[in-house]
């Protein structure tokens, strides 16, 4: 299936630009991403798709990258600087495919990301997105694209299955951490180029170390509801995220304005359509 991105918009109208072989979700998907909290897209991309996102994330301008502790190095918002990636983090057929998984009848862009793993990264710790991620409706989601062939000796993501559904709101104690393999069936897969894993934003997710010499690279994107509002938090990963994001510009309980969170994919069918009117061109 052909899709174009998002470039401008009057009400929901969207306007052609490249184009991506991104393809649906199947029912069967949907069902596992409800069940465990994650759920592994094999042949989500075409090979080509992923060449042409390693071309335009290589030609982006101004790389800004940061070192997450000693876990990855990080260049996000990218999406701002160049149109080609654009094109890939504001794809509605993306979109739409995050849509799906996470129930909802549109999808925000949170931000993207590059994370590179060397040899030299210790593993990332164990975490959930929404203890950074500070909003109130139907969540958020990740889609983790790998750039490269990730077998699981180069420490693609791993999962506490069903972690999800414990929407626990405590923080994660080091003590909780250390327990989770005991607590819940932990996953990680072998990764094709093409393939990518989605979760959920209340899931526990954490990588194993790079054991090889090539630096296991990723391109991940993260879509939120649409029509999520933003919730002033004290917690200080919320505030930091925040920052980072601009979120701290939106008044407590305000909708996400698209120049902060563009939209990226609207159902025809939403009950509550939200106005197109910036982009992320
Ligand atoms: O790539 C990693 O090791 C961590 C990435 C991550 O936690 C995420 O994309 O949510």
């Amino acid at each position: 299936m052909f899709s174009s991105s998002v470039i401008s918009g009057e009400d929901d109208d969207v306007v052609a630009t490249e184009t991506t072989m991104a393809r649906a979700i199947t029912p069967t998907e949907r069902h596992a991403f409800a069940r465990d909290g994650y759920v592994v897209l094999r042949r989500f991309y075409t090979e080509d798709d992923i060449a042409r996102l390693n071309a335009a994330l290589a030609a982006a301008p101004l790389p800004t990258v940061d070192e997450v502790g000693r876990q990855l190095a990080r260049d996000s918002f990218i999406w701002r600087r160049s149109p080609d990636v654009a094109s890939f983090a504001c794809d509605p057929l993306l979109g739409e495919a995050a849509a799906a998984l996470l129930g909802v009848g549109g999808v925000r862009l949170i931000h993207d990301v590059l994370l590179e793993k060397s040899r030299a990264h210790v593993p990332t710790e164990w975490h959930r997105d929404r203890d950074f991620w500070s909003m109130t409706s139907g969540g958020a989601i990740t889609m983790w694209i790998p750039l490269g062939p990730t077998p699981r000796s180069m420490g693609p993501l791993r999962y506490a299955r069903r972690s999800h559904l414990a929407r626990s709101t405590a923080p994660l104690r080091r003590i909780f951490k250390l327990a989770i393999p005991a607590r819940f069936a932990v996953a990680s897969y072998d990764l094709a180029v093409g393939d990518v894993v989605a979760h959920h934003y209340e899931t526990l997710h954490s990588a194993g170390r790079n054991r090889t010499e090539t630096t296991r690279r990723a391109f991940a994107i993260h879509f939120m509801d649409a029509d999520a509002t933003f919730v002033e938090s004290s917690g200080a990963g919320h505030r930091e995220h925040a920052a980072r994001c601009d979120w701290n510009l939106i008044a407590d309980g305000a909708h996400f304005p698209n120049e902060i969170a563009p939209l990226v994919f609207l159902a025809r069918s939403a009950s509550k359509p939200v106005a197109l009117s910036e982009s992320c061109s």
